[in-house]
């Protein structure tokens, strides 16, 4: 039986840090833009005042949101991608919460993106990690850390688009393929999808997406400040909202880390 004394003691005495990972959620938050011709795009995010102590509302202060799941930092699940469609615990509401604790594995990819935003983290770039730290365990987050967060405070340069379209890392397709077969939980990434910029063009198209969710894995994107934690070591604590038949959901994303 596991005793938590030890975690809640290290949680009050700062032994163990809790990181926040998530980017400001808001109206100028970047968003995914796809080719119109292809799809529509998530709307632009609105906080709308009920009240601030007012004649709407005396005594409080309230917004409403107008958001897209897809929006910020969040959480992509299974039946967000068709591959993944008919997974029964595959949407926000229906997802086994035991799996959204796990021990997270930090590839750190942050000085080969400085050099090529268009930066591929593949099999062997993984193989190298465990190599350093060992085997991804069964049932863990990964997550490419590349400082891509501290482009957020711009859509342009967060989604860094020309007329080739968007430049941004992510995973190759025998990337997602290994950690699917160590049994990862999921895949995450400090851009604003899963996938690389690049990744429309792959094959199979948005790799990341297509494998992960076809193998009822998770997604999470836009996550900050992966600097800010070890390679190995840490606990990732994502809490999708319950959203009714949801296909993925902003997150708070937090890190316990041993200090
Ligand atoms: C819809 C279509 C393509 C992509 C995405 C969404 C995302 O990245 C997402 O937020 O899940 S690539
Ligand atoms: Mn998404």
């Amino acid at each position: 039986m596991a005793d938590l004394g030890e975690l809640a003691s290290g949680l009050m005495s700062g032994a163990i840090e809790v990181v926040d990972l998530s980017a400001p959620l808001g109206p100028d938050t970047p968003l995914l833009k796809l080719p119109p011709e292809l799809a529509v795009d998530t709307p632009k995010i609105e906080i709308h005042k009920i009240s601030e102590y007012d004649s709407n509302g005396p005594f409080w202060a309230w917004n409403w949101l107008k958001l897209g799941e897809h929006s910020g930092t969040h959480f992509d699940a299974p039946i967000h991608w068709i591959t993944g469609k008919d997974f029964a615990d595959g949407s926000t509401d229906r997802l086994p919460v035991q799996k959204l604790v796990a021990p997270v594995c930090v590839i750190d990819c942050s000085a080969q993106v400085a050099e090529d935003p268009d930066f591929l983290l593949t099999a062997d770039g993984v193989r190298a990690w465990e190599a350093e730290f060992g085997e991804i365990p069964k049932g863990a987050w990964v997550v490419m850390r590349s400082d891509w967060y501290k482009r957020n405070h711009s859509e342009a340069e967060y989604l860094n688009a020309d007329e080739t379209g968007p430049h941004s890392p992510g995973p190759t397709v025998d990337c997602i393929e290994l950690i699917v077969e160590r049994g990862a939980v999921g895949w995450g990434t400090e851009c604003i999808g899963t996938d690389a910029g690049q990744a429309g063009g792959m094959e199979p198209p948005f790799p990341a997406h297509n494998l992960l969710h076809k193998n009822n894995r998770y997604g999470l994107a836009s996550l900050a400040h992966l600097d800010k934690l070890p390679p190995k070591g840490a606990i990732l604590i994502v809490a999708p909202l319950k959203i009714v038949n949801g296909t993925g959901s902003p997150v708070r994303a937090i890190a316990l880390v041993a200090r």
